[in-house]
């Protein structure tokens, strides 16, 4: 990999957003499947990526760790601070944007700026929730919140950290608010012909693994009405959740992944383990549509007696960003001459962890074509600089008080 000059101040902003793609890309040849980018919790790639962002957190100046959650974490000056950060860990075969520009935008703020104020940039080391079914796994740890389930304290011991060591992770009250640049992973910036987006609110989010249950048998001797198909039930139900998800405007409901066993061709599935990913800005409306679901899954039973199991993997709720610091990102993008456009963010992010310990904004940047968690996600490097511009604007004006 090679590295990369330093970033030059004087150099106009535009070439600064240049580098900050670039960085960004370089960091997604990173990754556990060759020809494509995956790069879960605390995996070998991983340590390479910590190579590369140790390397430009330096050359900005920064005071540079890995906390025993794998968040790698650089620091410019003394006190109270503002914290930047975002994730570093990827869903599979993913764009290279998602989480790592953050990262990599917030270090090339802090080393672009001629004077900010005490800065924290932090990489998260996993918030997608890949690895072991748990998200935010880095940024809990930073409220004092860890996972402590053992696959991942296993995992944090096989890449040479320190369990022990997480309640050092988290953050003091010296951490005064928290700031994430965001992609916006969907298609209102670009219908609404905005660069930048303006985060008021974030979604609520339910993820459970649901098993059906049935009976393996043989797929050419069992006649139709003697069976207890577990795929067929789940399909069955698979429609059924996408009816529930359609019902309310403001909700979304997706089974992203499904196992079947025993997954020959000539056997009927006995087994079946599903996800269910249901999001709302309403936690009324999720959760409701949580129970309707679930019921659906019991009703399997009538159903070709197939029986349906299921456990809940996250209830986050919905939560606001910071008005006043969202207010100031505004008037930052005003002053930069960028029209902006206030959002609810439909996809979950490290700050709906960092805001419930303190305040907290996202600048969402906008995604071409709406795509996001696939090889084609991208950013506009005029929407870079705008919100590298956005960034400085608010460095300037925004006070530690
Ligand atoms: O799932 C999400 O909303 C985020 O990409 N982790
Ligand atoms: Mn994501
Ligand atoms: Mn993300």
């Amino acid at each position: 990999m090679d590295d990369f000059a330093l970033l030059d101040r004087s150099a106009h902003l535009s070439e600064t957003a240049d580098e900050v793609i670039r960085r960004c890309r370089l960091l997604a040849e990173c990754t556990e499947e060759p020809g494509h980018i995956t790069r879960t919790f605390l995996s070998p790639p991983m340590r390479e990526v910590h190579r590369l962002v140790r390397h430009w957190m330096e050359e900005a100046g920064m005071r540079v760790s890995v906390d025993a959650a794998g968040n790698i974490r650089g620091v410019k000056g003394d006190g109270p601070r503002l914290m930047i950060g975002s994730h570093l860990d990827t869903v599979p075969h993913a764009g290279a944007f998602d989480g790592i520009l953050g990262v990599v935008l917030g270090i090339a703020l802090v080393g672009y700026a001629l004077a900010c104020p005490p800065i924290e940039v932090v990489g998260f080391s996993e918030e997608e929730g890949v690895r072991f079914g748990v998200p935010f796994i880095g940024s809990r740890a930073l409220i004092a919140d860890p996972v402590m389930d053992e696959p991942v304290l296993e995992a944090i011991r096989a890449f040479g950290l320190d369990p022990a060591q997480l309640p050092q992770a988290a953050i003091g009250d010296d951490v005064k608010a928290y700031l994430e640049f965001h992609i916006e992973q969907g298609p209102v910036l670009e219908e609404k012909k905005r660069p930048l987006g303006i985060v008021s609110a974030i979604v609520g989010q339910s993820r459970y693994d649901v098993t059906f249950h049935g009976m393996a048998n043989h797929a050419g001797a069992t006649p139709m009405n003697h069976r207890s198909d577990a795929l067929a039930a789940a399909a069955h139900w698979i429609g059924a959740v996408e009816e529930i998800g359609s019902e309310e405007p403001d909700l979304v409901a997706t089974v992203g992944r499904l196992e079947v066993e025993p997954g020959a061709t000539n056997v009927i599935p006995g087994l079946v383990r599903a996800s269910l990913d249901v999001r709302s800005a309403s936690n009324f409306t999720r959760l409701e549509a949580v129970r309707n679901m679930l019921s659906a899954a019991a009703e399997m039973k009538n159903w070709r007696n197939v029986t349906a199991t299921w456990e809940e993997r996250l209830n986050q709720l919905a939560i606001d960003m910071d008005p006043s610091m969202a207010q100031a990102l505004r008037a930052a993008a005003k002053a930069a001459g960028y029209k902006s456009h206030s959002m609810v963010s439909g996809a979950g992010h490290d700050a709906m962890i960092l805001a419930t310990k303190v305040p907290s904004a996202i600048l969402f940047v906008r995604s071409p074509g709406g795509i996001s968690h696939h090889p084609d996600e991208t950013v506009l490097p005029e929407d870079v600089e705008a919100a590298l511009a956005v960034g400085l604007r608010f460095l300037d004006t925004w006070s530690l008080s």
